[in-house]
This record gives C-alpha cells, sequence and structure tokens, in this order.
C-alpha cells in the first residue's frame, strides 16, 4: 500500500473512531478530512495553525554569529558548523577528505528543544501497546547490547535541508530554520532490528502503526501550548522491514546530541522519523497521528491538495558542492570540483555538472557504487577560461528516474527543496 492509500485509509478510521490522535488538534484532523472528501468541507474552519511561528521560534533566528548553540553539547567549531536557533548546519566547505562517514564531532544537529542528558544505567526503552501480546516489554541499554546487533549505513537529512533556496532563488518566503544543504549527514549505525525488538515485545498481527517517542523536552508551539513528547507514527510494514534501534554512530557509542542512549534511524525517510533519546514506543493496532505527520511534515500550499499532501516520507534528490559559497578559486589552473549527491528513493544514477550557470553540462565522475540510502561522491575537472564570477550547478538523476529539477514546487514550510542549487564563485 503507498503511503496515499494509507493515508486516505487512516483518515476513514479516524473518522469511524478507529485512530487515536492523542495532541492533535481536532480542527486539524477536520480539515484532512474535508481534504480527502471524507468529510464535507467545513466553511468557517481556520487555516492549518501557525506552524510558521512555531517553526521560526524553533530555529529559524538564524544567528548570525558564532558560538555555543543553547541546549547541543558538542563543541560547535566556526569551521565546522553554522549555527541555526536550536540547530547546528554542517558546513560544506569542511566535508572534503571526511570520508563516506561524517565524524561524529562533525554531524549536524537538530533539536527541537535541548538534549537531555540520560542516565544510561536507569533507562528503559519500555514497548507496550495492544499490537502486543500480553503487556509488552521493557529493555536496558545492556538488553539492547544482548540482542543480535546489525550494522546500517545510512544517512540522517532533514525535511527541511535547502529550505533557504526557496526565498534566495525562488523569492519564496518560508518560516522554520533556513538551512543551506548542510541539514544531512552520513554514518554507520549499529543497534538493533526495530522489527527484532518488537517480536520479543509481542508483535501481533493486530499491530498497525508504531510510535516511538524522545524524552527530551515537550515541545512548545508559538502559542506556548505543548504539543508533547516529539514523536510521530511509523507504519508497521516500515518498522519491520529496514528500521534500527541505535546505540552506536561510527564505531562510537551515540554521542548525547544523536540521541543517547538509543535513537531510532528510519532510512531514506526524513529525518524527523528518526527519533533521538528513545523512551518509549508504542504498537497501536490503531492507526495513530501526532503534530509530526498532521500540522507538520506535510505539503501545503496553492500546489498541494487542499488540507495538505499526504505525511511526507522519502526525501527528494539533492546535490552539494564541497566548497563554500562564494569560495575563491585561483586561475590558470585545473580545479577538481567535489561534490555528493543522494536520494531517499534509490541510488543515484548520474551527476551532471554546469560551470556557466547551465547552459553546459558535463556528466562528473562518480567515485561510489551509488547506494541507497547513502551519498555518492563525484568529481569534475574544470579549467576556468577567465577570471570572474561564475555559477556551479551540480544536478543528479537516481535509478528510479527523479531527476533535480530548476525549480522546486513551493510549500508554505518549505520542506523538500530538491531544485538545482546555483552555487556561487569567484575565480581570481
Ligand atoms: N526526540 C527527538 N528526536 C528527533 C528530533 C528532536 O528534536 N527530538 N529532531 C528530529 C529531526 S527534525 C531531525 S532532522 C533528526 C536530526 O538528527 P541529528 O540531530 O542526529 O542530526 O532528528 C529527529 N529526531
Ligand atoms: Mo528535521
Amino acid at each position: 500500500m503507498n503511503e496515499l492509500t494509507y493515508d486516505r485509509l487512516r483518515r476513514r478510521q479516524w473518522l469511524a473512531g478507529e485512530a487515536r490522535a492523542d495532541g492533535v488538534d481536532r480542527r486539524t484532523l477536520l480539515r484532512m478530512l474535508a481534504a480527502a472528501g471524507v468529510v464535507a468541507a467545513p466553511a468557517l474552519l481556520p487555516p492549518a495553525r501557525a506552524v510558521a511561528a512555531t517553526a521560526a521560534a524553533a530555529g529559524g533566528t538564524a544567528a548570525a554569529a558564532a558560538g555555543p548553540v543553547p541546549g547541543i553539547v558538542k563543541p560547535l567549531p566556526a569551521e565546522w558548523f553554522v549555527p541555526r536557533g536550536t540547530n547546528a548546519e554542517m558546513r560544506w566547505d569542511a566535508v572534503p577528505g571526511t570520508g563516506l562517514h561524517t565524524p561524529n564531532e562533525r554531524f549536524f544537529v537538530r533539536n527541537h528543544t535541548a538534549t537531555p542528558l540520560i542516565d544510561q544505567a536507569s533507562w528503559r526503552l519500555r514497548v507496550h501497546g495492544a499490537g502486543l501480546r500480553g503487556d509488552g516489554a521493557e529493555f536496558s541499554l545492556a538488553d539492547l547490547h544482548r540482542l543480535p546487533s546489525h550494522r546500517l549505513s545510512a544517512l540522517v537529512e532533514c525535511a527541511g535541508n535547502g529550505r533557504s533556496f526557496y526565498a534566495s532563488q525562488q523569492g519564496q518566503t518560508v518560516p522554520g530554520t533556513p538551512w543551506t544543504l548542510g541539514g544531512i549527514g552520513s554514518a554507520e549505525w549499529r543497534g538493533v532490528r526495530l522489527g527484532d525488538l518488537l517480536r520479543r515485545a509481542g508483535l501481533t498481527h493486530g499491530a498497525v502503526d508504531v510510535m516511538p517517542s524522545g524524552l527530551d523536552a515537550e515541545y512548545r508551539g508559538a502559542d506556548g501550548v505543548s504539543l508533547g513528547r516529539v514523536r510521530r507514527p511509523l507504519p508497521i510494514g516500515k518498522a519491520v522491514d529496514d528500521v534500527l534501534v541505535a546505540y552506536a554512530m561510527n564505531g562510537a557509542p551515540l554521542p548525547a546530541d544523536h540521541g543517547a542512549p538509543a535513537r531510532l534511524v528510519v532510512p531514506g525517510w526524513v529525518g524527523i522519523a528518526s527519533i533521538k533519546w528513545l523512551g518509549e514506543i508504542e504498537v497501536s493496532d490503531q492507526p495513530l497521528y501526532s503534530p509530526w505527520n498532521t500540522d507538520y511534515y506535510r505539503l501545503f500550499g496553492p500546489d498541494h491538495p487542499e488540507g495538505g499532501s499526504a505525511p511526507l516520507i522519502t526525501q527528494v534528490v539533492k546535490s552539494a558542492f564541497e566548497l563554500g559559497r562564494g569560495a575563491v578559486l585561483a586561475p590558470d589552473r585545473v580545479h577538481r570540483l567535489e561534490g555528493r549527491s543522494w536520494s531517499g528513493t534509490a541510488p543515484v544514477r548520474e551527476v551532471e555538472v554546469s560551470t556557466d550557470g547551465g547552459q553546459v553540462w558535463r556528466r562528473a565522475r562518480l567515485h561510489d557504487v551509488p547506494r541507497r540510502h547513502g551519498w555518492t561522491r563525484w568529481s569534475l575537472d574544470w579549467r576556468p577560461a577567465a577570471p570572474g564570477p561564475y555559477e556551479l550547478l551540480a544536478r543528479a538523476t537516481d535509478r528510479a528516474g527523479h531527476r533535480q529539477p530548476d525549480t522546486a514546487v513551493f510549500n508554505r514550510e518549505g520542506y523538500l527543496f530538491g531544485a538545482v542549487v546555483r552555487h556561487p564563485v569567484t575565480v581570481g
């Protein structure tokens, strides 16, 4: 079942009183149902809650000054990170030579509130709910370490990665953290398969949705109203497919900022699915909603269904140069332009680069065997004809046939900016 079909089914179930949506505004759900044609459009319903201000409060302040970010524990050297509200963006000019996996100390951080410091000895992961036989189970970190362990090389990328280009390339104002392209990182995660964990906890065929929630502070919207713990339901099919409960990252225990003692890693999906600081996982026999698959992480706007798209799932195709924006390159020599491309759907098939603002495209040389859930490194040698300003462009196509377009379709929150990014450099 695809996500759209699944979403429609859930909406009908909600209407029939068969779904739960704790903490979700009733009006939001009515609006969704109206959009799906399940109920008549309620003419007097106000538009979606003002997530704009909420998102801005959570990290849209874009402090230009370097320095610590409140709530992030690890050091954030200015040569590696750009602080953005409660978040830290990875700088692409610091990427060269870092390898396929992003070192933990350089990995971007996206926090709704603040990194909690959790006592690992007393920590327990509680798995419960009506989709399980009996009372469920509790796992200590030692329990997780005793279960069969698996490695997973996967990207974690924020759905808002690239958001600032809606404004800078398309003149469209969107709220929220103004990421350039550094809201992403790649790591080798190690942990227990979520499917294994759920089966040990007594998974039944009646399970429908799995709701992991974090132990960080409850998230408050702009109106000061708590939306509860950061949480987002996953359909059982994905949960038992390739999701990992990770306790290690690149061979080290999971760092505090990245979810210690354990987090989910949901390959290919928007970063919000990869809940950090896991505290509990509810396995439900009915569909679940949270603010993170209703008000947030859907596409709203004139080009999207009224009431919003289905919840965002997979990341779009993107490419980045391992260069600063506005980098200065020496004249009269050959430059090896390096970069990376990735897609949430399929391995990268091809990368084309233009050094003249998009008139002539050349194929880049791929340096990795493209694989799903990872990025593919590439390069192209370029000898600039003359000093002056240039615009570099990189455009990837994945094996499912998705090629990066010239413009991204606007959506109110500025998610999924997948268009070709124009990268200015100066030769001279
Ligand atoms: N509990 C919890 N999990 C969370 C978040 C959060 O704020 N709290 N942020 C989410 C978002 S929006 C993203 S993009 C990723 C970022 O993971 P990272 O900080 O390890 O890079 O974590 C996700 N998991
Ligand atoms: Mo995110």
